[in-house]
């Protein structure tokens, strides 16, 4: 350590150990919290965080951290921060990586590794992180000098939340973390390679106004980039000029209220009716940030048919990419709806397919049956929304629960939101919850959550315990993977393989371990009970619901069709 360290005019002279400058430029990037676990190639930035001033979750598996700081993520905007140790540390949270990738959120995640001068001998907990997270990562660094710390740190920062968001990862070996070297975090990022194309082509827009002034059958297809650039109100405001109809993705929900009466729900796979109808008959596809996924478009061939195409998006390598594109903007969405909004010209007279649409989602709504004996599962969302007015943050895990949170709970604001999208993460729904609900304290935030799923990182709960997170586990209990069993019963003659989970721990007495109340609920009467009972205390909270065993997800696109060929529509 130098002697101007030691000193005590430390930051002033800005000579400064590796792990000293770490803590410095997260602060200047104004982080709030750090989700990370220790290990040995991180014992100085620990050591440095021990008195650094910003405050730590410690989740129980880096797996838990790094979908924790996705939460936070999705929730505030801003980037989330992880910290894991070398080699199995670092592995661990690989699939979160994929995650925030695959979905656009903002993380910069430091990884220790070995020692400088045994980097690449297999040396103990050494993983080449750099070359198995290099796919999976919007940009990763390895610190080679101490000196280069503050410049890596600004662009990880830049790189991470500009343009179309994602995970940067840092690797810093360890030694880097133990030397001393001059700090100075003032200077500008300069990334001659990585360009932002955030302003749109105003003469592309132009077209897009000439292309509506055509349409008979225009249709919105608002993603998540919406959401991500904040174009919420931009959006309301198109529709509120041109009466255009809007469809939203899985993880568009939120981006505009599900209760407008121009609102025809989720489409793709588990989509309504009239979304998915809107869809293929549409003459003009405005799709607003979607990827047009394939669990969005179906079978492409089917896709689009009859329709031009427009497609915003802040990443140009998206547009084309799945579904041939007529009208191309790429750049920021919120900017290039407001040049739209500027060049609206009158709109075509759009009436009868309004009404068709209008009547069509009057007639097949999203529908389940009450049997009058088991506590339906969709019911069990209904109730969540009604019970918190709408007003909470629902995450969720990955299968049939995602579904029906996505179907039926309604979300009327932005960001309230939190799914594994294109990943599909089972183990996501808690630690996301955690991240959500330290981003913000005040907010219920309900973590809706399948039984499988749960398993998958259920050690979590011990933080909900320490840091006081009131986050309510509202666990929809099947007694099996129900998307497999689902699928295993449609498309493979009711042969279960390994999707049945008879034997499930008492999930009470679990809770009660991890000292968090906890009670079984089996009815919409039972539930409405505990679920206030949950609401109405400062504390984390879990509920077991015992709901149908045998429910389906309907409506359902079977692999391989189109997306007007649906399956369990309401008759
Ligand atoms: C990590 C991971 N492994 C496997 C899968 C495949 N998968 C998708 S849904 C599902 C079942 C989920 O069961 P559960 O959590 O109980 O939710 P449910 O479908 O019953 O609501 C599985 C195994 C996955 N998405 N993620």
């Amino acid at each position: 350590m130098s002697t101007v360290e030691e000193s005590g005019t430390k930051v002033a002279q800005k000579l400064l150990t590796g792990s000293r400058m770490i803590v410095e430029a997260l602060k200047e990037e104004k982080v709030e919290v750090i989700f990370g676990y220790p290990g040995g190639a991180v014992l100085n930035i620990y050591d440095a965080l021990y008195d650094g001033g910003i405050p730590h979750l410690l989740t129980r598996h880096e797996q838990g951290a790094i979908h924790a700081a996705e939460g936070y993520a999705r929730v505030t905007g801003r980037p989330g921060v992880v910290i894991a140790t070398s080699g199995p540390g670092a592995t661990n949270i690989v699939t979160g990586l994929a995650d925030a990738m695959i979905d656009s959120l903002p993380l910069v995640v430091i990884t220790g590794q070995v020692n400088s001068q045994v980097l690449g001998s297999d040396a103990f907990q050494e993983a080449p992180i750099l070359g198995i997270s290099m796919p999976i990562t919007k940009h990763n660094f390895q610190v080679q000098d101490v000196k280069e710390l503050p410049r890596i740190f600004k662009e990880a920062f830049h790189i991470a939340s500009t343009g179309r968001p994602g995970p940067v990862l840092i690797d810093i070996p360890k030694d880097i973390t133990a030397t001393s070297g001059i700090y100075d975090y003032s200077k500008a990022v300069h990334l001659p390679g990585y360009k932002l194309q955030t302003e749109p082509d105003p003469q592309a827009v132009k077209k897009v106004a000439q292309a509506l002034k055509k349409a008979e059958k225009p249709v919105i297809l608002a993603g998540a980039g919406v959401l991500h650039s904040k174009a919420t109100n931009e959006l309301k405001e198109l529709v509120a000029k041109t009466t255009i109809p809007v469809a939203s993705t899985l993880l568009g929900l939120g981006s505009f209220p599900a209760d407008h009466p121009l609102f025809l729900g989720m489409a793709g796979m588990h989509g309504t009716y009239t979304a998915n109808m809107a869809l293929y008959e549409a003459d003009l596809i405005i799709n607003i940030g979607a990827r047009f996924d394939d669990r969005l478009t179906g079978n492409l061939q089917e896709f689009a048919k009859f329709a031009k195409v427009v497609h915003f998006d802040i990443d140009p390598s998206e547009i084309g990419k799945n579904v041939p594109t007529d009208y191309p903007v790429a750049g920021d969405a919120a900017k290039s709806l407001q040049l739209l909004l500027k060049e609206l010209p009158e709109t075509a007279d759009t009436s009868s397919w309004l009404e068709q649409l209008l009547q069509s989602k009057e007639d097949y709504p999203l529908w389940y049956v009450e049997d009058g004996e088991t506590f339906k599962p969709q019911k069990l969302v209904e109730l969540v929304h009604e019970l918190t007015k709408g007003e909470a943050i629902v995450t969720t895990d990955v299968g049939q629960h995602q579904m029906w949170a996505a179907q039926f709970h309604g979300f009327q604001k932005p960001d309230r939101w939190v799914t594994s999208g294109g990943l599909g993460t089972m183990g996501f729904g808690l630690p996301a919850a955690i991240g959500a609900q330290v981003a913000e304290r005040p907010s219920t935030v309900v973590a809706v959550l399948g039984d499988a799923g749960f398993q998958m990182t259920l050690q979590e709960l011990a933080v909900l315990k320490e840091y006081k997170l009131p986050v309510k586990v509202v666990l929809v209990n099947n007694q099996s993977m129900g998307m497999v069993r689902q699928w295993q019963q449609l498309f493979y003659k009711e042969r279960y393989s390994e999707s049945l989970l008879p034997n499930q721990p008492d999930y009470v007495k679990l809770s009660d371990a991890f000292g968090i109340k906890a009670a079984v609920v089996h009815s919409e009467v039972e539930f409405r009970t505990a679920f206030a009972e949950a609401l109405a205390t400062d504390e984390p909270y879990l509920l077991d619901c015992r709901v149908t065993p045998t429910e389906n997800v309907y409506p359902m696109i079977a692999p391989g069709k189109g997306i007007q060929q649906m399956e369990g529509v309401k008759p």
